[in-house]
């Protein structure tokens, strides 16, 4: 028995060193299911370095930019990508005919929420069928999708092993979650560090070998549950933090003071306490949904994951805040709502950017629209919207239009916005970012959340 085991430990260490060696002299074909926002600059990354990637992007419009060295995604190069595809490193197919003379394959698809709050995980399961029918002996799979832990050991690897492979011995497995900060420009793919674990030690090796290729201070963690339940906690840990600064603006109004004055203060504390700012709620695909996956998995060891239940809640009820701001400025104005011309600056969910998924912005709009009001907006990155079924698209900022409307309302705190020309034209303004902080002359004219 002895002499079988060391056999069997004899190949799966000769597999692992194979792919080891692959990977170290860059001949290694690395796979990347999904050019988002996450997917297109790993993949670029990992091209830069020498390795041969093919993107499987099942949006055919992406796939044929790609292949076009089109770039569309803000955080990676044109110039970088159009080099990368016309030096042959770096291509995009819709299929995955591709998986099976691919070493490394890198999952960086949607996880997000179905209508009650709990995990749609159908991209994840779909991508890892696909890859089963094709999985061969020396491969490494690793997603990078945030998900609840437990998912790339209890959902992925019983799919893929279905092949008749077994992880561990035949082909790895690991989750590394995205870390990425859309628009950051000092944290890049490159020098964020990164969490990886492998559902078994040998699988953490292969892993480890291929991420210290490209990623600066790699972080292995016990097991891939483990590194699942640190991406959760990150997102929930900024959920968490916004709601409870969402909750004190809610008690500022109340109170008659202002949240910002009072955070201001807060965050002189030279220790201990970290920057978070109210808005009129939270948008984009992470803060929104992440938390919520591991709520969901919570109840299964029949556990109340409280703090993000509460967290949600509060942060889903900002753009209903905004809307009751938006009356009581108005009506001050002796307007009613469905008498009013409401302008607002800004639809993406966070500034200097073009996403508006989950904006809260375009929520404020529906209510808005609800109550009547006659909406425009403007957006430097956003040209066209459909909000509640109607077609928008932004105006331009000028100081006639400043002059005419009744209310702006600042819903995204764009940096290329001209503040002080804004409050020297507008004649009221509902700033939910205090956007117009430092502002000289704001007073009486600009009304903060
Ligand atoms: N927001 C506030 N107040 C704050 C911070 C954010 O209202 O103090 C709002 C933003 O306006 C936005 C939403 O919350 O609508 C989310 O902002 P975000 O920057 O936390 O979220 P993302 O999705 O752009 O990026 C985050 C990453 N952000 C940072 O770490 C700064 C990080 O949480 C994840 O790496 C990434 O999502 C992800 O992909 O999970």
């Amino acid at each position: 028995m002895a002499e079988g085991i060391s056999f069997h430990k004899l190949m799966v260490r000769q597999v692992v060193e194979e792919l080891k060696e692959k990977i170290h002299n860059r001949t290694a074909r690395v796979g990347v299911v999904g050019l988002g926002y996450v997917g297109l600059p790993f993949a670029v990354e990992k091209a830069k370095v020498g390795f041969h990637v093919t993107g499987i992007e099942q949006n055919p419009r992406r796939a044929r930019m790609i292949n076009a060295g089109e770039n569309y995604i803000a955080d990676v190069k044109d110039e970088e990508l159009r080099e990368l595809v016309a030096g042959g490193r770096l291509r995009a197919e819709e299929g995955f005919d591709a998986v099976g003379a691919l070493d490394v394959i890198v999952i960086c698809v949607p996880t997000p929420l179905d209508k009650n709050l709990a995990p749609d995980l159908r991209y994840v399961v779909n991508v890892t069928r696909e890859i089963a029918r094709r999985l061969r002996r020396g491969q490494l799979i690793s997603l990078e999708s945030t998900t609840y832990p437990g998912t790339t050991e209890e959902v992925m690897l019983p799919i893929l092993e279905e092949s008749g492979l077994k992880a561990e011995q035949d082909f790895f497995l690991c989750h590394s979650p995205e870390r990425v900060d859309p628009g950051n420009k000092r944290y890049t793919t490159r020098n964020t560090s990164k969490v990886v674990g492998g559902v078994g030690p040998a699988s953490l090796e292969a892993a480890t070998a291929f991420y210290t290729q490209t990623i600066e201070h790699l972080v292995p963690v016990s097991s891939a549950r483990a590194a699942e339940l640190v991406k959760v906690f990150e997102n929930t840990f900024r959920a968490v933090n916004i709601a409870l600064v969402n909750e004190l603006a809610l008690l500022c109004d109340k109170m008659g003071l202002s949240v910002w004055e009072v955070l201001d203060a807060a965050f002189t504390k030279p220790f201990g306490i970290m920057p978070f700012y109210p808005g009129p709620g939270v948008g984009g695909h992470c803060i929104p949904i992440d938390p919520h996956y591991l709520e969901w998995k919570a109840r299964e060891y029949n556990f109340t994951t409280r703090f993000i239940g509460l967290a949600g809640e509060v942060n889903r009820r900002m753009p209903e805040f905004v809307r009751e701001k938006v009356r009581r400025a108005l009506n001050e104005m002796g307007l009613a709502p469905s008498r009013a011309q409401v302008l607002l600056l800004g639809m993406a969910y966070k500034k200097d950017l073009a996403d508006h998924r989950g904006s809260p912005a375009v929520h404020v709009a529906e209510l808005l629209l609800e109550d009547g009001v006659e909406l425009l907006y403007h957006d430097p990155y956003i040209d066209h919207i459909e909000i509640s079924g109607r077609s928008f698209q932004s105006v331009a900022l000028t100081a006639e239009l400043l002059r005419d409307v009744d209310l702006v309302v600042i819903t995204t705190d764009h940096s290329g916005i001209d503040y002080p020309w804004l409050v020297e034209h507008a004649g009221k303004i509902l700033d939910t970012r205090n956007a117009t902080r430092g502002v000289a002359h704001r007073e009486g004219k600009v009304v903060l959340l």
